[in-house]
């Protein structure tokens, strides 16, 4: 149900059921958690980049499964798709979204989860769930007001209306929409780029922002300065630094010591 390519420097996880363009079961969101355990625990991988087989990224639920489901069903599956979500916002690596074609209910809010998301100019995002008497789950109603503001994210889960990439970029709900054949050229480029990156401060700044939708200014700044001492004592901190001096590209190794 997914694919997972171990390459150098990172992982790529393919949701792999084109034929329901990729519609989520249980066992895939099991297999994802396997995976990014796996990255994590890796010391050679220092990125993910999560994409979709055939001509869709993931079209939620599968709804073929659920025709009879009960309000245990549904727990079970929430129980099962939300520690995916937790997982991507708490792994300290990047991970990128290659958004190939359409990201509906919670196959959208997966895309949201993750830290930088590319899409297909042919891709679109919909908050499907009203559509089914559903209210948007996986993070939605977190990510979405904040990627786009209230009133947008409002309309897009009450309307379930599909958003164009291009759109989406516009709003800030992604990083960027691009040529359908470009897609795979600048997301691996992208996640080359982070996985050669200074691992452990791409990850606290990842935690940085995560924090700062609780923290006051006061706390946020405390936050900042115990993170940029973490970072400090980091060798990729002073290969940058050494690196600016001496007019070279630095070459970071992700190395916490
Ligand atoms: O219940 C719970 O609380 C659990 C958690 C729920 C979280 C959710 O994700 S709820 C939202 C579930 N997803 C949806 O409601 C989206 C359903 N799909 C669509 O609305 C459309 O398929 C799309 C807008 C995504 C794409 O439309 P289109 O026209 O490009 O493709 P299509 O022809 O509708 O779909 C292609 C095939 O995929 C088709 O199968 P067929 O006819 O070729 O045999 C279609 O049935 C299948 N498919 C698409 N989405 C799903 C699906 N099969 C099962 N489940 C799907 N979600």
């Amino acid at each position: 149900m997914i694919l997972v390519d171990t390459l150098p420097l990172y992982r790529r996880i393919t949701l792999n059921r084109p034929d329901r363009l990729n519609a989520l079961m249980p066992e895939m969101a099991d297999a994802m958690i396997s995976a990014l355990d796996d990255a994590q625990a890796d010391e050679s991988c220092r990125a993910v980049l999560l994409t979709g087989a055939g001509r869709g990224f993931c079209a939620g639920q599968d709804l073929t499964a659920i025709v009879d489901a009960g309000p245990d069903d549904i727990a079970d599956l929430l129980d099962s798709y939300h520690p995916v979500i937790e997982k991507i916002r708490e792994l300290p690596l990047p991970v990128v979204a290659a958004v190939n074609g359409v990201a509906a209910g919670a196959g959208c809010n997966l895309a949201l989860a993750c830290d930088i998301v590319v899409a297909a100019r042919s891709a679109s995002f919909v908050q499907a769930f009203s559509r089914i008497g559903l209210v948007p789950d996986c993070g939605g109603t977190w990510f979405l007001p904040r990627l786009v503001g209230t009133a947008r994210a409002r309309a897009l889960m009450m309307l379930a209306e599909p958003v164009t990439a291009d759109i989406a970029a516009e709003w800030g709900m992604i990083w960027r929409a691009v040529d359908d054949d470009r897609l795979m050229p600048e997301a691996q480029a992208l996640i080359e780029r982070l996985a050669s990156g200074p691992t452990v401060a791409l990850g606290l700044i990842k935690q940085a922002l995560d924090e700062s939708g609780d923290n006051d200014l006061a706390d946020q700044l405390d936050l900042e300065r115990d993170l940029q001492i973490e970072a400090a004592e980091t060798p990729d901190h002073a290969e940058g630094v050494r690196a600016f001096l001496e007019k070279r590209a630095p070459v970071f190794s992700g190395r916490r010591d």
